[in-house]
């Protein structure tokens, strides 16, 4: 069985052992034996169940089952356990008997309804707390169980119960403690993962002094190097051109080809925003003016790896452009492909509302481009799936022979899936990376994540028509090779999906999974209740904490990172790091086999573990979150930082 459902299956035994405990106490204090039994026999299958599945579930990782191992089945375990040797046997003889009295005494009730309070702990704790169970959590949750336990033998007991004062006097000082530990700063940290560096723990002392403040990385103190002193050269490289572009953001009203309007907020009045199109080795210069948009935009430059002062995130490398106020970024065109541009502020309301364009770099190779090269920015307004700034199927003829780059890319917060019918096709390019070898496709559905783009390209056939589309329903493209060829194809929904890991062929890459790394980081995803920044939520976490409380990542310039992150929630987590590309190094355990995969973000799907790798090699400050942009701004974001850069910007919320 995979993680995830071996998560979804140890979640609902534990909420079916928890109900089975507590009813069957309930049962047997309102005499009826019967009940008892049954619910008693439930009760022990569904917390068994418990046990098979954890032990299960460690196989994907100790972050899987690290909360469960350490504090929710020892006590299901001790106290069902109890209940078994206490309860059980009155039980079976209550029921043999016929006689009810017996099953409401203290002796059969307590103990049934104690493993219930316990069962309960298990559930609270993953859906509430998430990872990982700290002595703090554990000590409150033991405490609350014993009191509850105790509460309930001195309201069912006719006799007073003996040392319950001394009893109830521990179990507060254990709930006691827990909470001090709660307030008193951790000495560990989580974020370092398996193999802190030597000097590590001073680095990051230092670096959890600047998140007091409430932010992540260190601020302007006179020392370090600035963040918005990376800034881009202003010429291009030699033989490139200045590209200069100006776009203006403002709110409008757009009317979709079906006629639907849509409240955007655009850059000059469109969705998606001008293209911003460029050879390799130009210079791009984009000048953003903001007419009236009150939460203030800026641009990020999605999988591009521009200086760190260019990359657009506000409070962290820049500040927010205000209506009236404008800022201008500027950066070699140095990575062929397909990218994307959106605004980082208010992110989540912001790209979804419209703030976002293609980046399209032609390769400075002697390769002929394609004769039909189309950017195809898919986006989701009011649930409307739109494919560049239409509604209705993008209808185009193409004569037999001529050559086709389809570049698709996700500006929503979760996966889509695409499929390609009439013709057999290439993945020529994931994330703007040309891919090695990609082998010919036929029939299959690609699920491209949140902020990633592929590229398709194929050869026009002589008859029939090419149908893309979007989630199996949504026809984005239709090209013909004649007039009047019409038809949307086959039904696409049964066709399983490509896996990257094992598509195209292998070839050399400037590391391997064999390192030697400088340092690793390890990020466990989960949710949690979270007071991060004061603002109370029940926050999208990683490694238990919610942004701004997340611990910094620090690296210096040069270090080769190992990243590992692990998805114990029910959600995918389309995982970006900005200002690198990061290569794949495994999923599940098992390394790709196919073509390397140089990716800006990855899908980490509920139960999965992916490690990625990647040079620091663009120093500056990092956002590293999400991109679901709504778990970004629900806590699930961090920073990277170069030792020794700072900013002098304040308040980096968005995601
Ligand atoms: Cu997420």
């Amino acid at each position: 069985m995979t993680a995830d459902r071996l998560m979804v299956l140890d979640l609902l035994a534990s909420v079916a052992a928890a109900a089975a405990w507590l009813g069957a106490g309930a049962t047997a204090a309102a005499r009826r034996p019967r009940a008892a039994a049954a619910l008693f026999v439930a009760a022990v299958l569904a917390s068994l169940t418990r046990i098979w599945s954890v032990v299960a579930l460690a196989g994907a990782g100790w972050w899987f089952v690290q909360e469960k191992v350490t504090l929710a089945l020892p006590l299901l375990l001790i106290t069902s356990v109890a209940a078994t040797a206490l309860a059980g046997p009155r039980l079976v003889a209550a029921v043999r008997t016929r006689a009810t009295a017996p099953t409401a005494a203290p002796v059969v009730v307590v103990p049934l309804l104690a493993a219930g309070y316990a069962a309960v702990a298990g559930p609270v704790h993953a859906l509430l707390l998430g990872y990982p169970a700290t002595w703090s959590t554990g000590l409150v949750i033991t405490a609350v169980v014993a009191f509850a336990v105790l509460v309930t033998w001195r309201v069912i007991a006719a006799a007073p119960v003996p040392g319950l004062r001394v009893a109830v006097a521990a179990v507060t000082a254990t709930a006691l403690v827990g909470v001090g530990l709660a307030v008193v700063p951790p000495t560990e940290t989580t974020t370092t993962g398996d193999a802190a560096p030597a000097g590590s723990t001073a680095l990051m002392a230092q670096h959890r002094t600047a998140q007091d403040t409430g932010h992540g990385v260190g601020h302007d103190t006179g020392q370090g190097r600035p963040v918005d002193g990376f800034r881009g050269p202003d010429t291009p490289a030699p033989g490139g051109a200045i590209r200069r572009f100006e776009l203006t953001a403002r709110t409008a009203t757009i009317t979709l080809a079906s006629g639907k309007r849509v409240e955007a907020w655009t850059f000059d009045g469109q969705v998606p925003g001008p293209a911003i199109t460029a050879a390799q080795g130009d210079l791009i210069e984009v000048r953003l003016r903001n007419a009236d948009v009150s939460y203030g935009v800026t641009l990020h430059w999605h999988g591009y790896d521009v200086p760190a002062g260019e990359d657009g995130v506000p409070g962290l490398t820049q500040d927010a452009v205000m209506p009236g106020q404008e800022f201008t970024y500027r950066f070699r065109a140095d990575q062929a492909g397909t990218y994307w541009y959106h605004t980082h502020e208010v992110s989540d309301e912001g790209v979804r509302k419209g703030l976002y364009g293609t980046l399209v770099v032609a390769p400075r190779s002697a390769a002929a481009p394609e004769d039909v090269d189309l950017a195809l920015p898919v986006h989701t307004f009011t649930g409307t799936v739109v494919f560049g700034d239409q509604d209705r199927p993008i209808v185009r003829q193409a004569s037999p022979g001529t050559s086709v780059r389809l570049r698709l890319i996700n500006t929503d917060n979760t996966p889509h899936r695409f499929t390609l019918s009439g013709v057999p096709y290439r993945l020529v390019a994931v994330d703007g990376d040309d891919l090695h070898e990609p082998g010919e496709l036929a029939r299959v559905g690609l699920r491209l994540p949140a902020g990633g783009r592929y590229d398709l390209a194929f050869t026009m056939p002589a008859t029939g028509a090419v149908v893309l589309r979007a989630d199996d329903r949504v026809v984005g493209v239709r090209l013909t090779p004649v007039d009047g060829a019409a038809g949307d194809g086959e039904d696409t929904s049964g066709w399983p999906e490509l896996d990257l890991l094992g598509y195209g062929t292998p070839a050399p890459t400037a590391f391997t999974a064999a390192g030697p790394f400088d340092r690793r980081f390890t990020l466990v995803l989960d949710r949690g209740v979270s007071l991060a920044g004061g603002r109370p939520m029940y926050a999208h976490t990683v490694n238990g904490h919610a942004f701004p409380d997340i611990p910094t990542q620090l690296v210096a310039d040069g270090d080769l990172i190992k990243l590992t992150v692990v998805n114990r929630g029910l959600e995918t987590h389309p995982w970006h790091l900005h200002g690198h590309r990061v290569l794949v190094l495994s999923r599940d355990g098992r390394a790709p086999t196919g073509t390397p995969l140089w990716l800006d973000t990855f899908d980490v799907r509920p139960g999965e573990v992916w490690e990625v790798a990647f040079r620091a090699a663009n120093p500056g400050l990092w956002m590293n979150h999400c991109h679901n942009l709504s778990h970004a701004d629900m806590g699930m974001m961090l920073h990277l930082a170069y030792e020794g850069v700072t900013t002098p910007f304040h308040g980096a919320h968005s995601g």
